[in-house]
């Protein structure tokens, strides 16, 4: 049998829904009858169908389930949530084999749609390609084995490694990336629940935190403003883009979709941000700077991935850019900047 290949598509299918599946996982299944693909589907929207169900959906001939075998990238579901339990569907439609990814860390699922199946006796095998199931929800995974979010880093260095030059009040931010570079970031931002800075960043560069250049979801906006300095008139107040500001100051005015958080400060800051946003139910974060922020989360070491610019301006002096050490994933050029990925070692 090609289950390998099979699970394969399943991946490719379950990519399709990166940004637009939060807080559900990315899953994707194919239907295979006679070593031929009959149906495929993936899971695109939270409260929408799972992949299951597309991939049963999509079949024509519907006699021909009792016959196949469905491949899913993650364990089909056990529980009644915003839609029923795909295990459920899977044995109303005797589906005689089926070949999971990954058994799902949802503790309401977590093993019971395995057994689900396997008790009414489908042959079920779990683990197909599992480190490249495992990798494709790396977001999912931490936030529900570690409850944490997933946490990227991000940040653009100039040629001699700095952040940022030694600039005068008035004057205006120095771009160190090109509009490629920065339409890929863009692209990122679509790919994660939540975006973080700190207050010097919003005081320098006056960011406004979406994704604009490129067709997607914005990211939920996380804003570090202890003291209250960020006043209204910055982009991150404005706009319909739900932000959360981690403040002490007791009379913030919450403008549109701007909330205050309050009760975070003092030690371990790095670990106490983690912690609200397991609460508030985010699963990815893209921290964007500036200095002091990254280095807190570097400090905790609570980071998963980093992503470093590094363009070809010399500033001589500055602000240094944060050192870090990690497994090399990817090193790309965008035009004429360097694109280093780094994975943080286990
Ligand atoms: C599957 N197939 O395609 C997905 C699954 O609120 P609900 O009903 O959408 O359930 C969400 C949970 O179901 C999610 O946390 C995860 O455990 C599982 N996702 N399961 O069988 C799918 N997306
Ligand atoms: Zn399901």
């Amino acid at each position: 049998m090609n289950h390998e290949k099979y699970m394969q598509r399943c991946l490719e299918l379950a990519k399709n829904g990166l940004g637009t599946t939060y807080p559900n996982p990315l899953v994707g299944s194919v239907i295979v009858f006679d070593n031929k693909i009959i149906g495929e589907g993936w899971h695109q929207k939270a409260g929408e169908s799972h992949a299951e169900v597309n991939a049963i959906n999509s079949v024509k001939d519907k006699s021909l389930l009792s016959k196949s075998t469905i491949y899913v990238s993650l364990e089909p579901c056990s529980h009644f949530g915003k839609t029923p339990p795909c295990s459920d569907l899977i044995i109303h439609h005797k589906i005689p084999n089926v070949v999971v990814g990954t058994v799902d860390p949802n503790e309401k699922v977590a093993g019971k749609g395995i057994e689900k199946l396997r008790q009414s006796g489908a042959n079920v095998i779990v683990g197909m390609l599992e480190k490249q199931c495992l990798e494709l929800n790396r977001r999912f995974f931490t936030f529900h084995n570690q409850k944490r979010p997933y946490i990227i880093l991000k940040w653009a260095e100039s040629a001699d490694g700095f952040l940022s030059p030694q600039i005068k009040k008035e004057q205006k931010p120095v771009w160190i990336t090109n509009a490629y570079s920065r339409q890929l970031v863009h692209k990122w931002r679509t790919e994660e629940q939540a975006i973080l800075v700190g207050t010097n960043t919003v005081l320098a560069d006056n960011p406004q935190l979406n994704s604009r250049d490129w067709k997607g979801n914005n990211p939920i906006r996380i804003v570090i403003d202890r003291t209250g300095k960020i006043s209204n008139n910055y982009e991150v107040k404005k706009g319909k883009q739900p932000t959360i500001f981690i403040t002490e100051k007791e009379n913030f005015v919450s403008v549109e979709n701007c909330k205050p958080e309050t009760s975070i400060f003092g030690n371990q800051l790095a670990e106490k941000i983690s912690h609200f946003l397991f609460q508030k139910g985010i699963q990815s974060v893209i921290i964007e700077g500036g200095l002091q922020t990254l280095q807190t989360f570097i400090e905790a070491n609570l980071w998963d991935e980093a992503r470093i610019f590094k363009g070809n301006l010399l500033f001589q002096q500055g602000t240094k850019a944060p050192t870090l050490t990690g497994e090399t994933v990817k090193r790309t050029t965008i035009l004429n900047d360097e694109l280093l990925m780094l994975k943080r070692y286990d």
